[in-house]
């Protein structure tokens, strides 16, 4: 289908359906080009099941829309969002999955006008397009299943790829091919995140610095909200509050802490200030339909402009702005853009951009070439650093230069349910590196409530607890004792995992594939589609509480694996819902058999400070052939040495037949911390008998038996034994090759 109207040839052309020009709650929309849209079906016969088109605050499987609103991706700044709404919300990837047993089937529409989508499944078979879709999918139809979506956008053409594939992470791998993948984070940015809106001033956050210290709580992030500004002139400090603000920065430093600053896109219009004068003066800011003249809106700071980030000329400004901007990372809010007297608190359609680009045509990239040109900001700003920056606004590729969080949530359990499916599905769909707000960003959060929110939030992408500048103050110290400490061992777990999760941020940025990902990713053949529990990499399986008093918890285990219980290390066979009883501080995480997670134990007050630690493996056994295997990738976590010089490590280890080995993928001289690491612990789970021998370099250390669970279709297990047991010398991971210098047993 497409459409497309001329210009209203005169006066008395008819006008009642809005063809040529529009009134929207008293904002007029020109439409000087006449209206436009263009559309498509696409079919997937064969599925049940479609995922994806993010941003909805909805279940990860997509609803039929049929008698109902379609899903709407048109980038807003939504005040109190609703829940199991398709609504549109801060962020849009037009990217939709079809999944069952034998194949993934992807259908990206390319195009960043306002878009619509339609969903339908049905049990019967389609023709058309759906009948060629289904010469293309292997074994298709399998079942007599069909969906069908329905693509419809304001503006633009079509621009559709299909993706198609055995698996998911197949399917991941050709999107990841078209927009990119999510680069490796600087490792600090994937530890925890302390945020609220605002911390008041220099000696606030230096009390708060402080205060982790002392209740022994690591952290890595501390974030500045717009009141730290002089005016919400972004780029600028609050003089009284923020005197020095360089020296603050380097006393976050010297104890290996960061700090992230708000820098949003509206640009107050004061006449007296250097920046603005900058835009006024150069062809910088979007243009009013009206008169040519500067797009004016309100925002934070009243009367605004906005950058034209269309433009590659004025990115590369903005990215300069940078330059002596005394803060290290970025943090862009209200980049949909957020403009609080346009229709729907958005920028009109009709508004011009570079080359004679209609707001409407490129609306959902917007937000996207904000965050893409502080990122390289950050590398004007500092060559040989990894940039960080967070954003709301969001479109297809924007996992290329930026980390997203799911906006304005509220302090309730509902809210806390969603953020499992909303980060969901931004993994899918290749934005990677996300979570939602800690706590719930509106309203008062109740003790419970924040240590299961910690508890989630612990193991998703993207860590960070935030708060409206309303609410009452909720750094895990304020609250008793019982709270706090359950707080505090899910932000360690985090830390010990580390290791491990920023080796899935490694594999993620080589292929593509989510961090954290719904249970079908990696058991595709297993038709459980739940989406209150998820996976992070392959061998770690959790589902939070997320019901108040809970006192048990059901957790689904997928086919054909076999799965223990991190706290307790006992083992369960998949297939099946085990039922947990949980306390306050139960965590239902899982390691999977047949896994080796790499973890450092050692508690630190934040990542840098982990930095040499000593590793500890977990090798998980379990099954007939009792083997395991999993990967470590290690580097200095900050620079772009790990690109520029390959200074990183990357081994795989391997159980087999009773013998712990370690291949060296990658090791290089330029990263000198190499030959400082060492293995400190093994910790062997479902164990039947010692492991003959440990082939790590120089060995490995503390060796610690828990067994033995049954292959599966055994009996269940019986909870685990631990047996210490040395295994000398201490091991240490280098580049030399694989030989074996400790046997056990
Ligand atoms: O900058 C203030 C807030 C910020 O804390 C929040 O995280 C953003 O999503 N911002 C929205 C604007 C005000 C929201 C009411």
């Amino acid at each position: 289908m497409w459409e497309f109207h001329q210009q209203k040839p005169d006066d008395s052309a008819d006008n009642s359906d809005g063809l040529y020009d529009e009134e929207f709650k008293g904002h007029r929309d020109a439409k000087p080009h006449g209206s436009s849209s263009v559309g498509m079906d696409v079919a997937f016969p064969g599925f049940e099941h479609v995922y994806g088109i993010p941003e909805h605050a909805d279940s990860l499987a997509l609803r039929s829309t049929a008698g109902g609103e379609p899903y709407r991706l048109y980038n807003l700044d939504v005040f109190e969002y609703e829940l199991n709404n398709p609504m549109a919300l801060y962020g849009s990837v037009p990217l939709v999955y079809a999944h069952s047993a034998n194949n993934t089937a992807g259908a990206f529409w390319h195009n960043p006008s306002e878009t619509w989508v339609d969903v339908q499944s049905s049990k019967s078979s389609g023709g058309g397009l759906s009948a060629l879709l289904t010469s293309f999918v292997k074994s298709a139809s399998p079942s007599e299943a069909l969906t069908e979506t329905h693509w419809m956008s304001e503006s633009g053409v079509i621009d559709l790829f299909l993706l198609l594939s055995d698996t998911p992470l197949g399917a991941f791998r050709q999107y990841a091919s078209l927009t990119g993948t999510t680069p490796l984070p600087p490792i600090f940015s994937i530890a925890y995140h302390q945020c609220r809106w605002n911390y008041n001033d220099e000696t606030d956050v230096l009390e708060v610095d402080r205060n982790f210290d002392e209740n022994d709580i690591p952290y890595d992030v501390i974030w500045l909200d717009i009141e730290h500004t002089d005016g919400k002139r972004y780029f600028t400090w609050d003089s009284n509050k923020f005197p020095n603000p360089q020296g603050m920065l380097d006393k976050l430093n010297a104890k290996g802490r960061q700090l992230v600053t708000v820098v949003d896109p509206h640009i107050k219009r004061d006449d007296n200030w250097a920046l603005y004068q900058r835009v006024r003066d150069g062809d910088i800011a979007v243009k009013s339909h009206k008169d040519d003249g500067l797009y004016d809106g309100w925002c934070w700071p009243g009367s605004s402009v906005w950058p034209d980030f269309i433009d590659p000329a004025v990115r590369k400004w903005w990215a300069n702005e940078f330059k002596d901007y005394v803060a290290a990372y970025t943090w862009n809010d209200m980049g949909e853009p957020s403009v609080f007297n346009g229709p729907e608190v958005t920028m009109h359609k009709d508004a011009k951009h570079h080359n004679g680009w209609e707001h409407r045509e490129v609306h959902n990239l917007y937000g996207a070439l904000v965050h893409q040109a502080s990122w390289d900001g950050q590398l004007v700003k500092s060559p040989q650093r990894r940039p960080f920056v967070l954003t709301r606004a969001f479109f297809a590729g924007s996992q290329r230069t930026a980390a997203v969080w799911t906006g304005d949530n509220a302090a309730n359990w509902d809210h806390l349910k969603a953020s499992v499916p909303m980060v969901l599905s931004l993994s899918i769909t290749g934005i990677t590196f996300s979570g939602a707000d800690v706590g719930g960003f509106f309203g008062n959060t109740d003790p419970e409530l924040l240590v299961r929110w910690y508890q989630a939030g612990s193991l998703q992408p993207f860590f960070r607890a935030h708060a409206h500048l309303d609410t009452r103050r909720r750094e895990p110290w304020l609250l008793d004792a019982q709270y706090k400490e359950a707080i505090r061992s899910a932000i360690l777990l985090r830390y010990t995992l580390l290791p491990y999760l920023y080796t899935q941020f490694y594999l993620s940025a080589r292929d593509g594939r989510p961090v954290m990902a719904p249970l079908w990713v990696y058991y595709p053949k297993d038709e459980a589609t739940m989406d209150d529990q998820h996976l992070l990499g392959p061998d770690l399986l959790f589902k939070p509480v997320t019901e108040a008093g809970a006192t048990s918890l059901s957790v689904y285990l997928p086919k054909d694996s076999i799965w223990y219980r991190h706290d307790t290390w006992e083992g369960f066979g998949g297939g099946q819902t085990v039922s947990l009883s949980v306390s306050l501080t139960t965590m239902s995480l899982f390691y999977r058999a047949g896994g080796i997670v790499a973890r450092r134990d050692r508690p630190r007050r934040s990542s840098a400070a982990m930095r040499r630690d000593p590793v500890t493996l977990v090798v998980l056994l379990g099954g007939r052939d009792r083997r395991a295997s999993g990967h470590l990738y290690l580097d200095d976590g900050y620079s772009l040495e790990h690109k520029t010089s390959s200074a990183y490590l990357h081994c795989r280890f391997n159980y087999a037949d009773g013998s712990l080995t370690n291949t060296l993928v990658h090791s290089s001289p330029a990263y000198a911390d190499a030959d400082r690491i060492k293995v400190e612990r093994l910790i062997f789970v479902g164990v039947r008998t010692r492991p003959k021998s440990v082939v790590l370099p120089d060995g490995g250390g503390r060796v610690h038996l828990h067994g033995a669970v049954p292959a599966a279709g055994d009996p269940p297990a019986q909870p685990a034994r631990c047996q210490g047991l040395d295994c000398p010398p201490d091991g240490r991971l280098r580049q030399r090759p694989r030989r074996t210098v400790a046997a056990c047993g």
